[in-house]
């Protein structure tokens, strides 16, 4: 990428916050200003949010960076902070979870007294098949409340949990299993997907085959499926959690203990264990939950329909949420089972406020139609948010106007599994947000674009997005590599890259500031197109393309192309009822070189059924580059549903995309 991107699209509408929730807001405007004088003053005065059985004696340790240490000598138990505490604080009786099974009817109220005695059960049961402080113990489940029951059980004993999403490959699982030299695995028969049991225990069973350093296996039943069983490596947790001890004394540890390495997928053949710790982890993943969705612990109902196994389940279903004293939904199931008003169903049947998703979803409620949720009540919401990939302004007012009711605030949250928490987001009580734009760093977070060489970009200038100061969630390494973490996000730009002495991270976004100095993010740079000499970054080109009113979804890739050294080449999913007729193609294109300029028209556009996305529903544009470029396919293995592949494949080999 050149020094700057093309700054396309531009964007005017603009949505101040309700006078209600700016009133009683918990983070006012003056949080900017106090964090902006006192940066680690103002992170240690969050960190009081939380319980430590032994104060700091100072903040912040950057004097061997890129390795940071937060709070520094301070002692606390994770756990204990996301349980017992709101216990103890007599609210034992409040519900922490109501738990939605995929099948009808099946739910489960868990109270904060409930969930106590199940970690604490857990925690035991884990003591005695050899877990203990210091230990890596994987975590193969899918929704259900057990999962966040091994999490927290792993919290409270010091051990350092790795969450595998339920649904990877035996390949992918074994590889993360063998990286973190995990003693235990967590797993289940099986979970409901779309209807039916799927099963888990299988790929369980080959991936511990391979690694040598998995001792036991624990399992929950869940679907009551036969499974194979290993005398002496297999007990059930029914068997051993349900039994044991309800008592449990939470051991304080040291605020840097590891909490947990989570797997991020990358685009490389092994997977990066991003190592996060305990007390910065907590700190920041308490306090933007609370800043950014505004939590009313005595009468907000708050539900993430994120996988357990992305950062967005750890950070705000478990950590963030239970920190608080939240109450929450947890939905086990996928938005189509039974129905297609599934989740609308959810929202008005537990009476929802506070509602975070993904754009992928978004858009494909889009696809589904207005009339879907436009059946159920969704009255109780009150504030609605984004998360994982860029939202397209056409998605942000879609998702405001049909789920939000043209009345609530959107936050778009820009953050990565290598930050731990939100780090670009509005404040529902102060941002005036525009849709499609993360808006400003949140208070205590010193994020940036700058050029090629760390300046700085003007207003209405492009560039990448970097890190300027540490802060308190930030990942520690890559678990057994640091030089790996060096090289990746430290080497770019500043004293890693021998300019200077600023540590600068960065992370592999592309960010534009637009003339009032709000943020945009367009995606990950690997990403951007190189057309007749200008970068275009794929977000804007598919925002372009979501604001004609027949699409619902779209993704862009740069092709090779022999004049333009890359043309622009788009998927598409149409809207709910609309029909991809012949004069489709010339008519989005057109729309493309009138809202952002003829260099940006796509070469070619394909209408698709479906995108190839990850599990956590971001889209793999490196697949879609295979296809446009008549490639064989790269590797699969995080793909969602391969099916799509085929049949995005056969499409463009009929030529029937072309225009
Ligand atoms: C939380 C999460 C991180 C990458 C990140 C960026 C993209 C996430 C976004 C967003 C634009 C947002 N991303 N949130 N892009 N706007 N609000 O998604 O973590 O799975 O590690 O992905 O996702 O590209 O770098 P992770």
């Amino acid at each position: 990428m050149a020094d700057t991107l093309a700054n396309l699209l531009s964007e005017t509408r603009q949505f101040p916050p309700p006078d209600e929730l700016a009133a009683n807001a918990n983070v006012k405007a003056e949080a900017y200003d106090r964090a902006t004088e006192d940066r680690l003053g103002f992170w240690a005065e969050q960190a009081k949010r939380l319980h430590w059985n032994q104060e700091w004696s100072e903040v912040l340790d950057w004097s061997n960076p890129p390795f940071a240490k937060w709070f520094i000598g301070g002692q606390l138990n994770v756990a204990y902070n996301c349980v017992d505490r709101h216990v103890e604080a007599g609210r034992g009786s409040k519900v922490a979870i109501y738990w939605e099974g995929e099948p009808a009817g099946d739910t489960r109220e868990i109270t904060y007294a409930d969930l106590q005695q199940l970690v604490n059960q857990a925690a035991n049961a884990l003591t005695d098949l050899g877990v203990s402080a210091g230990d890596r113990v994987a975590i193969y489940l899918p929704m259900i409340p057990e999962a966040v029951v091994a999490m927290l059980a792993c919290a409270r004993l010091g051990a350092t949990h790795s969450v595998v999403f339920g649904g990877f490959s035996v390949e992918a699982l074994s590889g993360r299993i063998d990286d973190a030299n995990a003693k235990v695995v967590i797993t289940a028969d099986g979970g409901y997907r779309r209807g039916k049991p799927s099963a888990l225990k299988p790929t369980v069973d080959e991936a511990a085959e391979r690694c040598p350093s998995v001792e036991k296996v624990l399992v929950v039943r869940r679907t009551g499926e036969d499974v194979a069983w290993t005398e002496g490596r297999d007990v059930w947790w029914h068997e051993t959690v349900e039994r044991a001890d309800t008592a449990h004394t939470a051991q304080p540890f040291d605020a840097e203990n590891p909490l947990f390495i989570l797997y991020t997928s990358g685009t490389t053949a092994k997977p990066k264990g991003i190592l996060h710790t305990s007390g910065g982890y907590l700190t920041q993943a308490s306090w933007t939950y609370n800043a950014v969705f505004d939590l009313k612990p005595d009468t907000d109902v708050y539900w993430c329909t994120a996988d357990i196994g992305w950062v967005t389940g750890h950070s705000y279903i478990v950590y963030g949420p239970l920190s608080n004293g939240a109450t929450q939904v947890i939905y086990e199931g996928t938005p189509d089972t039974p129905h297609r008003g599934r989740f609308w169903e959810i929202v008005d049947k537990y009476k929802v406020t506070l509602l975070y998703t993904a754009p992928t979803a978004i858009r494909t409620f889009m696809k589904w139609g207005d009339d879907i949720p436009a059946k159920f009540d969704l009255s109780s919401l009150r504030l609605i948010g984004s998360v994982g990939e860029p939202i397209n302004p056409e998605a942000w007012i879609w998702y405001r106007k049909n789920i939000g009711g043209d009345r609530t605030p959107v936050v778009d949250t820009w953050w990565q599994t290598e930050t731990g928490a939100i780090m670009i987001s509005p404040l529902p009580g102060v941002t005036s947000a525009k849709p499609g734009s993360a808006m400003t760093p949140l208070p205590g977070i010193s994020a940036d674009v700058v050029d090629d060489e760390a300046k700085s970009v003007p207003a209405g200038g492009g560039g990448f997005l970097v890190i300027r100061e540490p802060w308190p969630s930030m990942l520690r390494t890559i678990w057994g590599d640091d030089q790996r973490f060096i090289d990746t996000y430290w080497s770019r730009f500043g004293a890693g890259a021998g300019n200077g002495d600023e540590w600068i991270y960065f992370a592999g976004d592309g960010a534009k500031r637009d003339d009032d100095g709000h943020l945009w993010l367009l995606g990950r740079v690997d990403d951007v197109m190189l057309v007749s000499g200008h970068n275009i970054s794929t977000t804007e080109v598919e925002s372009a393309l979501v604001s004609h009113p027949k699409v619902a979804e779209a993704a862009v890739v740069g092709a090779t192309d022999p004049t333009t050294t890359q043309a622009v080449v788009a998927f598409v999913i149409l809207r709910g009822g609309v029909d991809d007729g012949d004069e489709l193609a010339q008519e989005l294109r057109n729309h493309v070189a009138k809202t952002i300029g003829p260099i940006a028209k796509p070469r070619q556009i394909m209408v698709v059924p479906e995108l190839p996305k990850t599990r956590s529903g971001k889209i793999m544009r490196r697949l879609l580059r295979d296809v446009a470029e008549n490639r064989s396919l790269g590797d699969v293995t995080t793909l969602q549903d391969s099916s799509v592949m085929d049949l995005i494949s056969d499409g463009m080999k009929t030529g029937k995309a072309e225009d």
